[in-house]
């Protein structure tokens, strides 16, 4: 299912079976395979490389009004049922949806057209220092649905003077022809807020905002993640009619010059960049592998993740919420060049996607902050125009969270004003050859220096590339010893420094990286893991558990 929660007591949902019928014509011919869903196809020995149009298809049996949800669908998708289109999207890193009506009961046949190939007509997906992998990436879910049904529900807790609220906004949407009178009610934490015949009209969508309080909460953070249970119930003739359910945590997150503060408490955030990559998975992660993934990082004293550089899986941000990790979240994009960001698909694509990433995530406690544009030209007057157009939507979609972008650490960019926190990438002792202190306390005075009043400043990425299971005694460039050499002068650097509100290694695993890149990305992966793709661990390891520990 596309969460770890129960999202429903009352509306029927299914995931397919496992296995779904795939052809790729262009090398298949005709043959026909069955791959799993979720999973991308390059797991398959046969399409390890392949870029292309894949056609997944899915017998089912059902009846009336059919919601399918998918995931992810890497990166291009057009569905059809019984051979008619019913919706099509574009990015890799979202779910979008579809609603099929009034179907006569029997067997039919779901088809999901899925491109990866790149193109100008696509101004986020492009060649990276990471893999955008081919298929039906995440999980795909079929909802029975009635007359009308229950499309979101968002809740942000808020604290006014020693009250807890939470700011309510839920969508119903009617497939009726008919006008009808619904009654709607929502609860959480002892708090409930009703709405009571209201006129739901024919085909179209009902918005309800309220409020309500609750009482005597226990607080969420990284040591006590606390969570509750929020449910939202449609009623139709006094009967109930479909439902709503998911989790919030109450928290508050305020910023205090260069402080950054949790429930009141200065934060001082150590964690990791994680790309959504396993060697043998691709970005269709198995869950067991994600708890895996947030279990190492607990053990190394992480108190948060990077999401780096697209929005997450739903069930990957289920997870940090239950096991205490904050997660910065970012729209998709990486380095793009101000050519790039020039292609007309840019805004829009750019917009759409973090539309949808903070609708479908708004409600999680653990996400801390909204990011986008990671290492884009911020420091032209037209790249700069885009940040502040992405900047001005997000607060739009979310007041409550401040946001933020990864620099690039050049002393040029124009977007510091508009950032609540500022992040910059640095790798000193790497990429750049120089003292590490002094050269991250410079980065960071001319940063603040750049904003009228202090700001939280974060390293939002700092590392070092070793090839797994390459040792050598003199500590030369790729080995072992030399990342780990690095990285402890790197991290003693950004911890020690009490100006600095915190940093995100990069990387937690080694990842795929796409063949234009094999020229510095030795095994095309990024190295800079401190455990490989298969999650092993590397010398540096126990060096970051010993910091983090420390500090
Ligand atoms: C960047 C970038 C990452 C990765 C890293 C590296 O700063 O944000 O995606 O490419 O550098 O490994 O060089």
């Amino acid at each position: 299912m596309d969460r770890l929660i129960t999202t429903h007591a009352l509306r029927k949902n299914c995931e397919p079976t496992l296995l779904w019928k795939f052809t790729a014509p262009e090398v298949l011919d005709e043959e026909e395979l069955l791959l799993p869903v979720p999973g991308v196809w390059e797991t398959h020995p046969r399409l390890g490389n392949y870029r292309g149009v894949g056609i997944y298809s899915k017998e089912m049996t059902l009846a009336g009004n059919v919601r399918f949800v998918f995931g992810g669908a890497s990166f291009c998708a057009r569905v059809c049922l019984d051979g008619k289109e019913l919706t099509q999207h574009q990015g890799a890193y979202t779910a979008f949806d579809c609603v099929a009506e009034g179907l006569s009961w029997g067997s039919h046949t779901l088809t999901v057209e899925v491109d990866n190939r790149f193109g100008e007509d696509d101004a986020l997906h492009v060649p990276n220092d990471y893999y955008i992998y081919g298929g039906l990436n995440r999980p795909v879910t079929v909802e029975q649905l009635g007359s009308a049904w229950i499309r979101s529900m968002r809740a942000v807790p808020k604290k006014q003077g020693r009250v807890w609220k939470v700011a309510l906004q839920i969508e119903v949407v009617s497939l009726s022809d008919e006008d009808q009178v619904i009654d709607v009610e929502t609860r959480v934490a002892g708090g409930e807020r009703r709405w009571k015949g209201k006129q739901l009209h024919a085909r179209e969508t009902l918005v309800l905002e309220g409020e309500l309080a609750v009482g005597g909460v226990r607080l969420w953070s990284p040591e006590t993640p606390n969570l509750y249970k929020i449910e939202t119930v449609l009623w139709q003739e006094g009967t109930p009619a479909d439902d709503l359910i998911d989790r919030i945590g109450f928290r508050e997150l305020t910023t205090e010059g260069e402080k950054l503060l949790l429930n009141g408490q200065p934060l001082h955030l150590k964690g990791f960049n994680r790309h959504e990559d396993y060697a043998a998975f691709g970005c269709a992660i198995p869950e067991a592998a994600m708890v895996q993934d947030i279990q190492m990082m607990k053990e190394l004293g992480c108190n948060c993740v990077r999401s780096c550089h697209y929005p997450n899986d739903p069930r990957f941000l289920d997870l940090c919420d239950q096991y205490g990790l904050l997660v910065w979240e970012e729209g998709h994009a990486r380095g793009l060049s101000e050519a790039q960001m020039r292609n007309p698909h840019f805004l829009p694509q750019s917009e759409a996607c973090l539309r949808e990433m903070v609708a479908q995530h708004i409600n999680h406690p653990c996400i801390f902050t909204w990011g986008i544009l990671n290492e884009c030209a911020d420091n032209t007057p037209f790249g700069a125009s885009c940040y502040a157009a992405l900047f001005r939507l997000l607060r739009e979609l979310d007041p409550s969270r401040p946001v933020t972008t990864a620099m690039l650490s050049r002393q040029e960019s124009l977007v510091i004003p508009d950032c609540d926190l500022i992040s910059m990438n640095l790798y000193p002792c790497w990429y750049v050859d120089a003292d590490c202190n002094a050269y991250i306390e410079d980065m960071r005075a001319w940063a603040q220096s750049k904003s009228e009043a202090p700001k939280p400043y974060i390293v939002s990425e700092i590392g070092a590339g070793a090839i797994y299971g390459f040792h050598d005694m003199n500590h030369a460039k790729w080995s072992e010893e030399r990342q780990a050499d690095i990285l402890r002068e790197q991290l003693e650097a950004v911890l020690g420094n009490t100006h600095i509100a915190g940093v995100f290694l990069w990387q937690f695993a080694d990842c795929r990286v796409d063949d234009s890149w094999f020229g510095a990305r030795p095994k095309t992966q990024n190295n800079k893991g401190i455990v490989d793709a298969y999650r092993r661990p590397k010398l540096a390891w126990q060096v970051v558990k010993d910091i983090f520990n420390t500090f």
